[in-house]
């Protein structure tokens, strides 16, 4: 059977038909010339050293639609493909952006902690929030799941603004710079890929434009957003209130941040549920199951296309 390095956890499911394919190696003891595949996740992806180390590798297949920890560009040049799960989540990805920014909009945390210390029973009701209804949002990244978030939130009545690369053809208001995106809105709900390309385009400019009634929604990469400017400007109000889903250096997340009421934090789950996981495993072992058979993949990556 051929060799398959696995890195990162997978599920049961993944586990039981990759076994019946493949012999699984662990990254702690694994002959790397006989490596052939290698499945890992959006987080790990695969280290250039570890890349580079196995030359008889064919393709690297991705459990999650963000393969920024990948360089797909090295690969290519190698002679790797590599494969992730887009579509199977954009659904999943948009419910975690806007129950983010439901939570932030309705103080969800605030009164839940309302209810549970007993201040209720002892205070009566607690203070009103704002409305979610009406708004202006930006997408920032109008692509699979961009287009979702736009999809759930239209019944809102919201009023849907977009930054990209490139203009679409859709019937959203398209901004070419982000800062006056961030201008017009209430919200931005940040959904590019991380890499080069977006580090920190969120910065204390764009943050400070969106204002201190304005809300900044994070599902795509810590790295897009200026974790540094992102404290400081909730901690003065600069920005009103922040949802999270993703972290600089996550798992870790500043003891900062974690102190702060107007932010609502979560363990980067924005697809995590069992539903949408068992999709993203079942097509994250497809695109390996395909290549053992007939040498294509179901899902590349944009670069890795005409391979
Ligand atoms: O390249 P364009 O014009 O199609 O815009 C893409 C946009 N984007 C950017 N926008 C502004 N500045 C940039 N430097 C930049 N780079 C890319 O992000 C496109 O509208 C969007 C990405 O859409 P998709 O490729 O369809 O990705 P999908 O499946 O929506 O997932 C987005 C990300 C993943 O890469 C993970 O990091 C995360 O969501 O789960």
């Amino acid at each position: 059977m051929p060799d398959l390095l696995q890195i990162g956890g997978i599920t049961d499911a993944m586990k039981a038909r990759l076994e019946a394919a493949f012999t699984i190696h662990q990254l702690a003891d694994f002959p790397a010339d006989k490596i052939t595949h290698v499945v890992t996740n959006g987080h790990d992806g695969v280290n250039p050293d570890l890349m580079a180390s196995l030359p008889n590798l064919k393709v690297i297949s991705g459990y999650g639609v963000g393969y920024d920890a990948i360089d797909a560009t090295e690969a290519v040049r190698r002679g790797i493909v590599v494969t992730h799960t887009p579509n199977v989540l954009n659904q999943e990805v948009a419910t975690t952006a806007i129950l983010l920014m439901l939570s932030c909009y309705r103080e969800v945390l605030r009164d839940d902690a309302y209810v549970r210390s007993g201040d209720w029973e002892t205070n009566g009701g607690a203070p009103l929030t704002r409305s979610a209804d009406n708004q202006t949002v930006g997408i920032l990244g109008l692509g699979r799941i961009g287009q979702a978030i736009a999809d759930k939130l239209a019944p809102w009545g919201t009023n849907i603004l977009y930054h990209s690369r490139t203009k679409k053809d859709v019937a959203y208001t398209y901004y070419d710079s982000l800062l006056a995106m961030a201008h017009d809105s209430d919200v931005i709900i940040c959904i590019t890929p991380g890499g080069p390309s977006t580090n920190k385009i969120v910065n204390a400019e764009v943050m400070n434009a969106l204002g201190s009634n304005g809300t900044l929604i994070n599902v795509s990469r810590g790295s897009v957003v200026d974790e540094t400017a992102l404290i400081e400007a909730l901690e003065t109000g600069a920005l009103g209130w922040a949802g999270l889903d993703v972290f600089e250096g996550e798992p870790h997340v500043p003891e900062r941040l974690r102190a702060l009421p107007n932010v609502t934090l979560l363990p980067h789950v924005g697809s995590a549920t069992h539903e949408t996981r068992t999709a993203m495993g079942g097509l994250t072992v497809d695109n390996l199951l395909q290549h053992l058979k007939d040498g294509t993949v179901v899902t590349a990556v944009p670069e890795c296309a005409g391979m």
